[in-house]
C-alpha cells in the first residue's frame, strides 16, 4: 500500500498532541529520567497514579548508562537486589554484598517497565520553573530543551500536578528554582539546599534513602537530588540507593494520593 508522506507527519502531530494534552493534569510529575525517577515512575504508574516523567535529554537514563567512568557496569548491594529481581534485570554476585549488572540492561528494563506500566514519558523537554500557589507547588513550567539550549526568547507552557518529584540528580534543578523564586523556604536545616558532600559510598547510600522525602509542600526529592538538597555524601557508581529511593518516594506518594 502507498505511504503518503504527509500522513506520516499527521500521525505524529495528532498523537503527540494527545500526549501533550494528557500531561496538562497529572497526579505526579517526575522531573528527570535517571534511575530514581524511572523506578518511582514505574511503581506509581503500576499503582494507577497518573504519572508524567519529563526528561531534558533525548535519551532517558540519566547517569546510569555510563556505569563508572564509562565502563558500562554498575554495582548494587544486597538491600536493592529484590528491586532488580522485580524488574527482571540480570546480575552477578561479585563478592558478599556486591553485585554487578549491565547498565544498558538496567536503563532499558527500568524505562520499559515505567512506560508499559502507564507512565507518560516525554523526552527533550526541560523544566524551567515552578508554579506555586498558596505556599504549595501546584505545577511546572516547561519548554523544549532545544529552546533552553539555544536561548531563544520563546515562552514556555504550564502543566499542573498534585505532587512534583525532583529526580534531577546532582543539579536538584526544581529545588534550586524554587529557592531562587521563593527564598529559604525548604524543610532543611538552613531552609535552602544544604549541598552535596564529598564522596563516601557507604554513607551516601544510607543518606539518599533517608533524604528521600518532601522538601516543600507538594515537592519531593529522590536520588542524588535528595542528597544535594539535604546535604548527603556522593556515592559514585553504586546504584542500590537510587533504586530504593525511587521505590520509597513512590510508596509515600501512593499512600498520600490514595488517602485523600
Ligand atoms: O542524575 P540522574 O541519573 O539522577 P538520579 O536518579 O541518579 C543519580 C545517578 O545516575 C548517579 C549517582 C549514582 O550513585 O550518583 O549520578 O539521582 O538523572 C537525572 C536526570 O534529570 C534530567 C537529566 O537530564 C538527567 O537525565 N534533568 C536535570 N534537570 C532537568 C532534567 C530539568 N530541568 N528538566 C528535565 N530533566
Amino acid at each position: 500500500m502507498y505511504l503518503e508522506d504527509t500522513k506520516i507527519s499527521k500521525a505524529i502531530i495528532d498523537t503527540y498532541k494527545d500526549k501533550l494534552e494528557d500531561i496538562l493534569h497529572s497526579d505526579v510529575i517526575i522531573v528527570g529520567g535517571g534511575p530514581s525517577g524511572l523506578v518511582g515512575a514505574s511503581y506509581l504508574a503500576k499503582a494507577g497514579i497518573k504519572t508524567t516523567l519529563l526528561e531534558r535529554n533525548l535519551s532517558i537514563g540519566g547517569g546510569m548508562w555510563g556505569g563508572g567512568m564509562m565502563m558500562n557496569q554498575i554495582v548494587i548491594q544486597e538491600s536493592a537486589k529484590s528491586i532488580l529481581d522485580e524488574f527482571n534485570i540480570g546480575y552477578k554476585k561479585y563478592e558478599e554484598n556486591y553485585y554487578t549488572a549491565d547498565s544498558i540492561e538496567c536503563v532499558s528494563a527500568l524505562t520499559l517497565s515505567a512506560s508499559q506500566s502507564g507512565a507518560r514519558i516525554l523526552n527533550s523537554i526541560s523544566v524551567e520553573d515552578v508554579i506555586v500557589k498558596d505556599k504549595c507547588i501546584s505545577g511546572l513550567v516547561i519548554n523544549w530543551t532545544a529552546v533552553e539550549k539555544t536561548r531563544m526568547p520563546i515562552d514556555p507552557i504550564m502543566i499542573e500536578s498534585k505532587y512534583v518529584l525532583d529526580a534531577t540528580g546532582h543539579d536538584a534543578s526544581v529545588v534550586n528554582k524554587l529557592v531562587t523564586r521563593m527564598g529559604n523556604v525548604l524543610n532543611t536545616p538552613n531552609g535552602t539546599l544544604e549541598g552535596e558532600k564529598p564522596m563516601w559510598a557507604d554513607r551516601g547510600e544510607e543518606q539518599v534513602i533517608k533524604n528521600t522525602r518532601e522538601v516543600y509542600p507538594g515537592l519531593y526529592v529522590s536520588g542524588m537530588a535528595a542528597n544535594a538538597t539535604f546535604g548527603g555524601q556522593r556515592m559514585g557508581p553504586i546504584f542500590g540507593g537510587m533504586l530504593i529511593s525511587g521505590q520509597k518516594v513512590a510508596q509515600e506518594l501512593i499512600q498520600k494520593i490514595k488517602n485523600c
